[in-house]
């Protein structure tokens, strides 16, 4: 499906409500954000549906603070729901379940379940906020600093501040674009990277510390364990920027972080070029891209997750 027939449907709708996946990072944050704002200037009542609450880094985004965490579902007489940034029903930060009006499902992941009625995946948008902004652009929407800084924000975190090799042209012309709207980009980069509480980089110090290399010193594994948070004494609601450390590593391919929770262990993958880690999460009903991926893993020590995700990536290697 075109994008313009995405816009048209759209147009058609009066309420909407917008959400992303659970634990929302930049770019759901930001192109979540940046469309409501974009919604509203065009006249329709457009609000959030998230059970998450806003990461402290992110807090400076503009129209945060109307995001609480309580919004589960739709509010009455919504007659569409638009999720962005999200691959399957399930990671939802939102309860469609009782949801009878349209869904339309916008993303750039390359596993995407297509749960919506319309559906738009571009995987190779470097974040699902490049979609938005075609979207604004479409709409004819005068772009202004708060939408910029949305956007922005949304760019730098899913390519790791323009590094990652998903930045392409497009966009860093977006971000150039998005920079004539007086936004202090240093700024930003510094909210979201130099943010860090104490405590947070003393855990990282620990999870360095226990870090080990496997196959051929070319996959770091590294662990967080409930032990570990208790004893620096943190909630921890975010651990994705402690994966990249593991990638650091001179002739390491892959790395990987097996964090222990209540309810699971959740695993985040790295890979630097070729190793396809979305296809090691997949076997396990996870997803993502194919240089970074991720799955929850139920019912299971930290040790057999561990047997089972190393090993398929042994095989992935081979491959
Ligand atoms: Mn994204």
């Amino acid at each position: 499906m075109k994008l313009t027939s995405i816009v048209n449907v759209i147009l058609t709708k009066d309420k909407i409500g917008l959400t992303y996946h659970t634990s929302p990072d930049g770019d759901a944050l930001g192109s979540v954000l940046a469309l409501l704002q974009g919604l509203r200037k065009i006249g329709k009542e457009a609000y959030v549906i998230s059970k998450d609450l806003v990461p402290e880094n992110l807090g400076f985004l503009p129209f945060s603070q109307e995001i609480n965490g309580m919004n589960f579902k739709p509010i009455e007489g919504t007659d569409c729901v638009i999720t962005l940034d999200c691959g399957s029903v399930e990671r939802l930060s939102a309860n469609l379940a009782d949801f009878k009006g349209t869904i339309i499902n916008i993303d750039h992941h390359l596993s995407n379940d297509k749960f919506g009625e319309y559906n738009y995946i571009d995987i190779s948008a470097a974040a699902t906020a490049e979609i938005v902004y075609r979207i604004l652009k479409l709409l004819n929407l005068e772009l202004d600093e708060n939408i910029a800084k949305c956007l922005y924000t949304s760019l730098v975190t899913d390519t790791g501040s323009f590094r990652h090799s998903n930045a392409t042209t497009t966009t860093h012309e977006i971000a150039g674009e998005l920079l004539k709207y007086s936004i202090n980009h240093s700024d930003i980069h510094s909210r979201i990277f130099d943010n860090k509480t104490y405590e947070k980089l003393k855990l990282i110090g620990v999870v360095l510390s226990n870090m080990y290399l496997v196959q051929d010193n070319k996959v770091s594994v590294m662990e967080i364990t409930k032990d570990m948070v208790n004893k620096v004494g943190i909630t921890l609601d975010d651990s994705s920027d402690i994966i990249s450390f593991g990638l650091q590593i001179k002739g390491v391919e892959a790395a990987v972080l097996f964090r222990e929770s209540d309810e699971a262990i959740k695993v985040s993958l790295r890979s630097k070029k070729d190793l396809d880690v979305r296809k090691v999460a997949e076997v396990y009903g996870g997803g993502g891209h194919v240089k970074a991926s991720g799955v929850t893993m139920k019912n299971i020590t930290i040790s057999e997750a561990k047997n089972l995700i190393l090993n398929q990536i042994e095989k992935e290697m081979i491959l």
